[in-house]
């Protein structure tokens, strides 16, 4: 694989072949740019337009720059420098763009942590990435991240650690440390601009190494693919580091193009109704639990959202029942976005009130988009039929960021990426997902590594043998079951959860059941493959709980 040298950090960067690099450049795919001249050039064109709010703060594109443009001098203090990576885990607030923007100013590169990450992750990012500095706040949904800050300190004490106060900025809480000279820093569009994260199936979370070239072709198909304009007012409600708000479009999407961003660090229908209504939003992306909490919110008091035209759904599939409640409980359009970190964004069409939407996925937003869908040995499958997702494209890696080892199964030799899904093509070319392969599960959108779940639990005491399990859900689409082989003495499900919480594991991974087997029964399973026990697991307990 032919790899670039534009990392600072000791591994390279797969990168696309000649042929298709000059096709995408000629094409128009890829140009040029770079994330900070897009930046400056928006302080410049929408100076004085407001590009940010939350709570009562606003901040015009202009503020926003000299902000990102001064923290990015603080930055260096610290001898950070371009090509360094550093965990950026920051709840939702202006201070996140601005700190990210200044990253980008800077050339560091961030590694989007959630939030609700915790030492588990955070550490194995840290690793992963080689990070020099990790920032993050004191408190997450009011409880102290101390023993957190702890933990990592205790495991990787050169760990820079930059501490955000709630309610405060990274500029001020490094007020101290005052800015010599500005950065100067060149980037170049094929250097990496940041890390993604992938949901990860093979216990070891993957970084997904976007440089400025592609990650830009992505912000700007998606930008167009969605009309997003100067008009375009964005409630940003998932968590910012996420993808899907962050790049398609998102709240960069709609920086880029003008338009005003509104942060929420909350979900909860209540607040965002008004928030919509206040602020006239426009547009709005979440996954599909949340979408039905806000339906069902709607429907017994209907809310004034009459600005909100669209409703982006994305990150697990929506059922047609959820689907078709859209437009007549909320009145707004629905689009579904099928998405992966990876690369591969597929929407439907934005405004688009038929059938179409309501049961499919959308088609890849652009043209270069190349998608195959494929049988066991990797030959296309009909028109209609089920079969394993393959893709590539000027925004889907060709390689995650490590040893080549991560990259086994993944890619197929001619650099199509194996995203684990399964999917079917309509005769429009629509995809419809069909679920996964993967294994993983999708918790109303947020992604569970079986195998990392189970290596974590085999480190109790009393477990034997775990077994990692996505059972189908009403409201999140599937919940996490834990199948444990235990010893004489098995643990209660309150010890396990305290004894996950406690190996730092992030809440969203926790499993939402524990069931104790008195063995796992592989007659009729042949080989002893977990992916296998897994499903013979998933059909016994179904069987099981039908009888009841
Ligand atoms: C988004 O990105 P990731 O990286 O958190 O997860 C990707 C995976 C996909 O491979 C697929 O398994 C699942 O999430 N997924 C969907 C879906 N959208 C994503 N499965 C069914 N229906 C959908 N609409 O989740 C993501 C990234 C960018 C935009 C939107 C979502």
């Amino acid at each position: 694989m032919q790899k670039s040298s534009s990392c600072a950090a000791s591994y390279k960067i797969p990168v696309w072949p000649k042929d298709l690099r000059e096709n995408y450049l000629r094409e128009g795919f890829w140009n040029d740019e770079t994330f900070d001249q897009r930046i400056k050039d928006i302080s410049q064109t929408y100076a004085d337009d407001i590009a940010l709010c939350f709570n009562n703060e606003t901040l015009t594109y202009k503020q926003l720059y000299l902000r990102a443009v001064q923290l990015a001098n603080k930055l260096h203090t610290f001898n950070l420098k371009k090509g360094d990576a550093v965990i950026l885990q920051l709840p939702n607030s202006i201070n996140y763009v601005e700190t990210l923007f200044a990253l980008f100013i800077s050339g560091i590169v961030p590694v989007f942590a959630l939030p609700s990450h915790r030492e588990n992750e955070i550490l194995s990012f840290a690793r992963a990435a080689q990070a020099k500095a990790w920032i993050y706040q004191d408190t997450f949904e009011g409880e102290t991240t101390i023993g957190l800050t702890h933990a990592v300190n205790q495991h990787l004490p050169a760990l820079l650690q930059l501490r955000v106060s709630a309610g405060s900025t990274l500029h001020t809480s490094l007020e101290a440390h005052l800015a010599p000279a500005k950065p100067g820093v060149v980037n170049h569009p094929d250097d990496l601009v940041c890390f993604q994260l992938s949901g990860g199936t093979t216990g070891t979370p993957k970084l997904i190494p976007r440089c400025h070239r592609d990650y830009l072709c992505n912000i700007r198909s998606a930008i167009s693919a969605c009309d997003f304009s100067r008009k375009t007012v964005y409630l940003a409600v998932l968590p910012l580091g996420h993808n899907f708000p962050l790049a398609c479009p998102g709240f960069i999407g709609t920086l880029f193009v003008g338009g005003r961003v509104i942060i929420s660090d909350q979900t909860v229908p209540d607040h965002c109704f008004s928030l919509i209504k206040q602020q006239g939003v426009t547009v709005t992306s979440i996954v599909p639990p949340l979408a039905m909490v806000w339906l069902d919110a709607a429907e017994v008091c209907p809310p004034d959202i009459t600005s909100l035209k669209t409703l982006q759904v994305g990150g697990a599939k929506m059922s047609y029942e959820a689907a078709k409640r859209v437009t007549p409980v909320l009145g707004c359009a629905l689009q579904q976005v099928f998405g992966m970190a990876e690369g591969l964004i597929c929407f439907t069409k934005p405004g688009d009130m038929s059938l179409r939407t309501l049961t499919t996925q959308g088609q890849p937003m652009t043209p270069a988009d190349e998608i195959r869908v494929v049988d066991e040995e990797g030959k296309d499958v009909a028109v209609g039929e089920v079969g394993y997702l393959l893709t590539r494209g000027p925004y889907t890696i060709r390689g995650y960021y490590g040893p080549e080892s991560l990259n086994v199964g993944k890619f197929n030799n001619e650099g199509f990426y194996r995203s684990g899904d399964l999917v079917r093509l309509t005769l429009d070319g629509d995809v419809i997902s069909e679920g996964r392969d993967k294994d993983q599960i999708n918790r109303g959108g947020e992604k569970i590594d079986c195998g990392e779940l189970e290596d974590i639990l085999l480190r109790h005491p009393n477990i034997k043998d775990a077994a990692i399990v996505g059972i189908q859900d009403d409201y999140l689409g599937e919940i996490i079951c834990a199948f444990l082989l235990c010893d004489a003495h098995p643990p209660t499900a309150v010890a396990l959860r305290q004894f996950l919480a406690g190996e730092g594991v992030a809440r969203f991974k926790i499993p939402d059941r524990f069931n104790f087997p008195p063995a796992f029964d592989l007659t009729g399973v042949g080989k002893v493959s977990k992916k296998q026990l897994r499903i013979k697991l998933k059909q016994e307990y179904l069987l099981s709980i039908e009888g009841k």
